[in-house]
């Protein structure tokens, strides 16, 4: 496969669930460019927009005249799409089942519970909730964060770029109270040179609106 087979557009708008893909594509040393919306201004609603992603939602890729939505399928497709980077463990390596579970756990378990969470409801009844309650959704991640620098213990992974950003989101937003441990992490992720120079891009493309 030819460098410019793996070339990725990433649907992008600055301050979202894109910013830390970004990042990712950055550690990944991938070949991609962005294409930004306004979400302010409307710009994700367009006609155009929900021809690549019907639910009008950044992030997502094309690639390879492909089009793949949901931050989990993107958090995978994108490390297994450059394997030499290291980010996403190879099938036979007995990593893959936990990277896969933690990746699927962040769609299916956290993020319907700290919707909840945001919109003040309580959890579904036990047997209808995907995530248990959110006290014990957030105990099995915290004690998996507590085994190691990294979610995988210490190997580096593309699925500490989704939690690392997400957490932080959620620190900030009031709706989650981390363990010392997890704050750690937090800081962790957030200091490696993808996430800040995504910060400062997104920074950049805000201000160039302004002005
Ligand atoms: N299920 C999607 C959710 C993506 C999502 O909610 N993106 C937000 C930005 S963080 C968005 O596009 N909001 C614009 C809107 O809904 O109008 C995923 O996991 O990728």
């Amino acid at each position: 496969m030819s460098t410019s087979d793996r070339h990725v557009t990433l649907h992008y708008a600055p301050n979202t669930r894109a910013t830390a893909v970004s990042a990712l594509l950055d550690e990944l040393s991938a070949d991609y460019m962005l294409d930004v919306y306004n979400l302010q201004a409307g710009e994700h609603l367009s006609e155009s927009y929900r021809a690549i992603n019907p639910l009008a939602k950044v992030p997502a890729l094309s690639c390879r005249g492909e089009v793949i939505t949901e931050q989990v399928a993107i958090y995978i497709f994108l490390a297994d799409l450059y394997p030499e980077a290291g980010l996403a463990p190879a099938v036979s390596d007995p990593l893959r089942g936990p990277w896969l579970r933690w990746i699927a756990y962040y769609g299916s378990c956290f993020e319907p519970a700290v919707i909840d969470r945001a919109m003040k409801r309580d959890a579904a009844p036990r047997a209808m909730s995907p995530y248990g309650s959110f006290d014990e959704m957030l105990a099995v991640l915290e004690g998996q964060l507590a085994k190691g620098e990294h979610l995988l213990g210490e190997r580096f992974s593309s699925a500490d770029i989704l939690w690392g950003s997400a957490l932080a989101w959620m620190v900030g937003f009031g709706l989650l109270s981390p363990s010392p441990t997890t704050s750690a992490y937090i800081e962790r992720i957030a200091a490696r040179p993808s996430m800040q120079a995504a910060r400062a891009r997104d920074a950049e493309l805000v201000a160039a609106r302004a002005g």
